[in-house]
């Protein structure tokens, strides 16, 4: 890649968007650094060409034209990527305005939404204990009763494992934990019926809504 090929802002998020498609950490990484030498926002690298070619790579393989090796491919050129933009977005010198407790549910491995919205949840002064990936019901429970979060946060992708975040939000009642904390749930197939559905205290699209949700829900406004 030579600097002429990417004079414009344009030609940048096309860039890393064709990157992330191909599967190309190098391309996609000398992209987004590109992106951020030029002034591009960090949010904008991340929403206007990352996730749009997430969002392809998923019809592609929806319609049998990508398998899971380009699948796992194109996420790992966005987590490079990731790894470049997560400290822009970071803000850890505020003293923090609440806890949350955040996990991909048990059965469920994707986490770049997941890390996404961690990313933009510290950004606007939580602090975030991450439990990670394939989280079962009683280790969401464990991390309430250790950390006693304001919120926690369920991701999940796939219609198999949507179905644990009900199972969860059972198992914190069955603890007597329910009162105490905020759910909040994500993920690509899940929508705000769903969360009604379930019993969550709210659904958010993006990370940015994730963030803002949180606060409305907690009642914080700064
Ligand atoms: C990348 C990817 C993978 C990667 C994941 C890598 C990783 N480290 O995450 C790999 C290759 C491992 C993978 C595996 C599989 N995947 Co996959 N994957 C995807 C893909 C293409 C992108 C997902 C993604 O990361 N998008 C980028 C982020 C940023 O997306 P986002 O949704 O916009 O995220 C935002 C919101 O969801 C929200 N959010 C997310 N979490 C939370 C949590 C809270 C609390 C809140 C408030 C908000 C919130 O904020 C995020 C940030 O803005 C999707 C397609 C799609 N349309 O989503 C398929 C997709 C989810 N996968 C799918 C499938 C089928 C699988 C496999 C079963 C494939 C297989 N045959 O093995 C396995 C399952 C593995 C498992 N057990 O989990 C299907 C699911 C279909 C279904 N109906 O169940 C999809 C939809 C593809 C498709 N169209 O068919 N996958």
């Amino acid at each position: 890649m030579n600097g002429a090929t990417l004079s414009s802002r344009e030609d940048i998020l096309a860039r890393i968007h064709d990157c992330v498609l191909d599967g190309d950490p190098t391309g996609a990484t000398e992209g987004t650094r590109a992106g951020l030498e030029a002034d591009i926002e960090a949010m904008a690298l991340v929403y206007e060409s990352m996730v749009p070619a997430l969002r392809e790579v998923g019809r592609r393989f929806e319609a049998g034209e990508y398998f899971l090796p380009e699948m796992l491919m194109s996420a790992n050129a966005m987590q490079a990527c990731m790894d470049l933009v997560r400290p822009l977005l970071a803000d850890s010198a505020r003293k923090p305005i609440g806890t949350f407790v955040m996990g991909t549910v048990a059965g469920d491995i994707h986490d770049i939404g997941k890390n996404l919205c961690n990313a933009m949840l510290e950004s606007t002064g939580f602090k975030v204990i991450d439990l990670g990936v394939n989280v079962p019901a009683d280790a969401f429970v464990e991390a309430i009763t250790a950390h006693e979060p304001d919120a926690v946060g369920m991701s999940a992708f796939l219609t198999t494992t949507m179905r644990e975040i009900g199972r969860n939000i059972g198992a914190i009642e069955d603890a007597g934990l329910r009162d105490r904390v905020k759910i909040l749930v994500g993920g690509a197939l899940l929508d705000q019926a769903y969360a009604d559905e379930v019993g969550a205290d709210g659904y958010a699209p993006d990370a940015n809504s994730a963030a803002r949700l949180t606060k409305e829900v907690l009642g914080i406004d700064d």
